[in-house]
């Protein structure tokens, strides 16, 4: 940072200011992480300066030969650790990876079931302000309102008389272990790909803590930054390679062209340009880390830390869609409290704790208030808290919610998570 200093203080300043804010308070958003020094290293490195559009050994640029090894590392890495035959590491995003099982899957116009972004589903799964929503015919799942869970009979039901040629299975705020197979079942009988979207639960499932959706899903992509603690980025997988049934074949030899070579060049000429090499790298340095076995006890750690806290959240009186938690996420429906999502979370950043707020299943509210949090213990586990922290994450929570507007609350319950954060140091090399 002492260039940075010297050369954009203004930068560097803000820099730090994000720094301490990640260090001092409590970061519960289910979706962030604190990657790792190596993966910072990596995303910061040389290879920033290199272009490389195309694969490994088949690049348009001169050049490539060690940004080649750094991507067959990462895809390697990854087939390895979820026991995947394809790997493709280059989408600079999960919305990036999601449009490219879109563009190889599907035809815009055709249908698509997805569960829907109100009871838990992601913004790329058909929601009608993303691109998804407004190219594909979109038919949305939700959950159970008894029981909170997914409603499989609604899935079938769907599936059925819609027909739709692709769907998704994978949530950002759903709180229990997902039947991949059961899912499976019904895009048969539908005569529909399935495709699951593991970009929260891919750390959980990576460490076999969580059903595998590999052996039963067509194609599986996820994020890299949640809970498998990577830098920012998307990925695409599948658990075997097949010849594509849409007659696509080569060009001069007429082969039928595999699957695996069609997201290839769905994503790369067809959605992006070069690939991000340095975050390609600190990919692979994350799903190293991912292999070791420190990384499995992390991920039971988040776990038990969910359960912990989900519990003790109940016992303080909180609705949590339903009841509890497998994984690391647990969605709070705060009406029985008398407060929106919009000012629990506002109430919460003023009291040093982050995390947003959500709407709920069937929720009355729209989504720039909506009536519920979610709250995620990837974060605070990876900074080393364990079951017996989540009484004080659970008190605090409770205090600022018991006492709405109350600044000076505030003030002491910021003050309090302040003190308890400086008992896990993070980062100590990048502080000031
Ligand atoms: N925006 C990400 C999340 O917070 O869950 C993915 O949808």
């Amino acid at each position: 940072m002492s260039h940075l200093l010297q050369t954009d203080p203004r930068i560097h300043e803000i820099i730090q200011d994000e720094t301490s804010r990640q260090i001092n308070k409590l970061q519960l958003i289910a979706s962030e992480n604190y990657a790792s020094p190596s993966v910072l290293e990596a995303t910061g490195s040389v290879l920033t300066n290199k272009y490389a559009e195309g694969y490994p050994g088949k690049r348009y640029y001169g050049g490539c030969e060690y940004v080649d090894q750094a991507e067959d590392l990462a895809r390697e890495r990854l087939m390895q650790l979820f026991g995947a035959k394809y790997a493709n590491v280059q989408p600079h995003s999960g919305a990036t990876a999601n449009q490219a099982v879109y563009f190889t899957f599907v035809q815009p116009g055709d249908k698509v079931l997805g569960m829907d972004l109100a009871h838990g589903g992601h913004l790329t799964h058909g929601s009608p302000v993303n691109f998804s929503g407004k190219l594909y015919d979109i038919s949305s799942y939700g959950v159970s309102k008894e029981s909170g869970t997914i409603d499989l009979d609604e899935v079938e039901t769907l599936a059925m008389r819609e027909k739709p040629k692709l769907i998704i299975v994978g949530a950002s705020s759903y709180s229990r272990n997902i039947d991949y197979k059961a899912f499976r079942d019904i895009a048969d009988r539908a005569g529909a790909f399935l495709w699951a979207d593991i970009a929260h639960p891919a750390g959980l499932i990576a460490t076999k803590l969580l059903n595998d959706p590999i052996p039963h899903c067509h194609v599986v992509t996820s994020t890299t930054h949640k809970t498998l603690r990577g830098p920012r980025g998307g990925i695409i997988m599948m658990g075997e390679d097949w010849e594509n049934p849409f007659g696509i074949v080569a060009p001069k030899s007429g082969r039928v062209k595999m699957m695996s070579e069609i997201l290839d060049s769905v994503v790369m000429p067809g959605i992006q340009g070069g690939p991000l090499m340095h975050v390609v790298a600190a990919k692979a340095v994350a799903f190293g880390e991912a292999a070791q076995p420190s990384f499995a006890s992390y991920q039971k750690q988040v776990k038990a830390n969910a359960s912990r806290l989900a519990g003790l959240m109940v016992e303080h009186g909180f609705n949590l869609i339903s009841g509890g938690t497998d994984n690391h996420l647990m969605l709070i429906d705060l009406h029985n409290k008398n407060v929106t999502g919009k000012e629990a979370e506002h109430a919460m950043e003023a009291s040093g704790i982050t995390l947003n707020k959500n709407m709920v299943p069937f929720d009355d509210r729209s989504p720039f208030v909506t009536s519920g949090i979610r709250i995620g213990t990837a974060a605070i586990t990876t900074r080393g808290f364990r079951e017996h922290d989540m009484t004080f994450v659970a008190d605090m929570i409770n205090t600022v919610i018991d006492n709405i507007n109350d600044e000076a609350t505030y003030d002491r319950v910021r003050d309090e998570v302040r003190t308890y954060c400086s008992k896990f140091p993070l980062y100590t090399e990048l502080s000031e």
